[in-house]
């Protein structure tokens, strides 16, 4: 797999450069160029009674997919953000796949739960108690519970894949041929499918839309149900196929054929962060990148449009999913989460691709909630991060967890758009290693090699001027900093 590399690699730039060398190119982190005008602060809307009914909940998580790559998904921004909430400050805790997935399972950041990478002996599947993890703890409290697609990296591979427990319905897909828009296998419920071979092209075996077939299928057989469910729905795009694929296509990634050639993306508005023209101010491995190539950028633009012309057929499943659910009865005692596992660096301080960084691109995630009682077209700007969805989603179904979780519930902050949040977050990463701190208005990162960066977010909301030598800003970073040994719990 591809991102094996990402940390298997030598030294810090490697576990930047997720693509390989080629890319180049300019995205917008875009949300604000996606604003959609006249929403202001919505009434807050009375909380559900206690006696209702325990409701459904539905996280739709798709893989490295930016907050800017919104743009290419209309349905989902009217059905999910139109009719629900949207955080404009989300983040995630450890910015690549298997460490976000299991801090999405367990409620707490990867220090605590385990999963420091993607791969053994730090990360992976192998580290996570999946005995003692969200869907266990919504079992036990009568829900009925169904993961379909990609799971903690290593499902397959760093351990066979079998059904993991705290889920009564299973289609995992299955490590490595989870890198696969066709041909990729799913244990379905304890039986393994495999769906085409790589290079078919078959319309009607196309991944995204295969799990989404499943997840209608689960929803339908639910109406009339009293028992509630909590579906967690993982799709792969806009990640990039296996390097085979890449290699063997000349593609990213597939979209499903009806949207070959579609238009899925507009010239990107590039944001100062791209190609960053001084980077004095940065640790040695983003001072030792070259400004990017005009080739670099061509194919940077070319990359993002495969990206978010493969986010086509997630934006239809997510309408899918809403009319399935009002069809059926269920769609005003569900909630839907849809958020992103992280984001992706596209050019910013001139990494043509990459993930795992402090930086916005990389740590910052679209996150829109719907659902019973939420202020309609709404969006906050509290500061949240994915240790809040396990607590979230524990609240809504009241369960209790098997663990002491590092966040906390989003509703207070779904339900009134204008409570602002002031709680510090942590980012980390094992390689870099790095630990950081994000506030309301600063982000101050330790590197393991030494290096620091401080950013005023306020002032430069693009990072590119570190104060972290800024002799004014001494007891700013002295603050800081115990902050940042409170949360990562007495680390570097
Ligand atoms: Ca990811
Ligand atoms: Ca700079």
């Amino acid at each position: 797999m591809r991102q094996t590399r990402t940390t298997t690699a030598a030294a810090t730039a490697a576990a930047i450069a997720v693509i390989g060398a080629a890319a180049l190119g300019g995205e917008a982190t875009g949300a604000d160029a996606d604003r959609v005008p006249g929403l202001g602060p919505a009434p807050i809307v009375a909380a559900p009674r206690q006696d209702e009914r325990r409701p459904n909940v539905i996280v739709v998580m798709t893989d490295d997919q930016t907050v800017g790559d919104l743009a290419a998904m209309p349905r989902t921004r009217a059905l999910l953000g139109g009719a629900g909430v949207t955080f404009d400050r989300s983040y995630s805790s450890y910015p690549v796949c298997a460490p976000s997935r299991a801090t999405f399972l367990s409620g707490q950041y990867a220090h605590n739960n385990g999963v420091m990478g993607i791969y053994r002996p730090t990360g992976g599947y192998s580290r996570f108690d999946a005995a003692n993890a969200l869907p266990v703890w919504l079992q036990d409290a009568g829900y009925d519970t169904i993961h379909l697609g990609k799971y903690v990296n290593g499902y397959g591979t760093d351990v066979p894949a079998t059904q993991p427990p705290g889920w009564s319905e299973w289609y995992g897909a299955i490590d490595p041929t989870t890198y696969r828009m066709w041909g990729y296998s799913l244990n379905e419920n304890g039986t393994v499918r495999t769906y085409g071979s790589p290079r078919d092209e078959d319309p009607r075996l196309y991944q995204t839309d295969v799990l989404a077939g499943h997840a209608l299928r689960a929803i339908e057989r639910r109406a009339g149900e009293a028992r509630p469910f909590f579906m967690s729905l993982a799709f792969l795009a806009p990640h990039h196929e296996s390097a085979a694929l890449r290699q063997a296509t000349g593609r990213v990634v597939r979209a499903a054929p009806r949207h070959a050639g579609a238009r899925a993306a507009g010239s990107a508005p590039a944001t100062p962060a791209y190609d960053e023209a001084d980077v004095s101010d940065k640790p040695r491995f983003i001072r030792r990148r070259h400004r990017l190539a005009p080739e670099e950028a061509v194919a940077i633009d070319r990359r993002r449009h495969e990206r978010r012309r493969s986010l086509l057929s997630v934006d239809e499943a997510v309408e899918q999913l809403v009319a399935t659910l009002r069809r059926t009865g269920q769609l005003e005692r569900t909630y839907i989460l849809f958020t992103s596992d992280n984001g992706y660096l596209q050019g910013e301080h001139r990494v043509p691709a990459g993930k795992v960084l402090p930086y916005e691109a990389a740590a910052r995630v679209p996150l829109l909630i719907r659902g019973p009682g939420l202020a309609a077209g709404a969006r906050t700007r509290a500061l949240v991060s994915n240790i809040d969805l396990a607590p979230t989603i524990l609240e809504l179904a009241r369960a209790a967890p098997g663990r002491r979780l590092d966040g906390r519930s989003l509703l207070p902050f779904a339900r009134d758009p204008r409570k602002r949040a002031t709680r510090p977050l942590l980012l980390e990463s094992g390689r870099p290693a790095y630990r950081a701190v994000r506030t309301d208005r600063w982000l101050y990162v330790r590197y393991g090699s030494g290096e620091r960066e401080l950013y005023d977010l306020h002032r430069d909301p693009h990072e590119l001027r570190s104060l972290h030598a800024d002799p004014r800003l001494v007891r700013t970073r002295a603050k800081l900093s115990a902050t940042l040994r409170r949360l990562a719990g007495g680390g570097r």
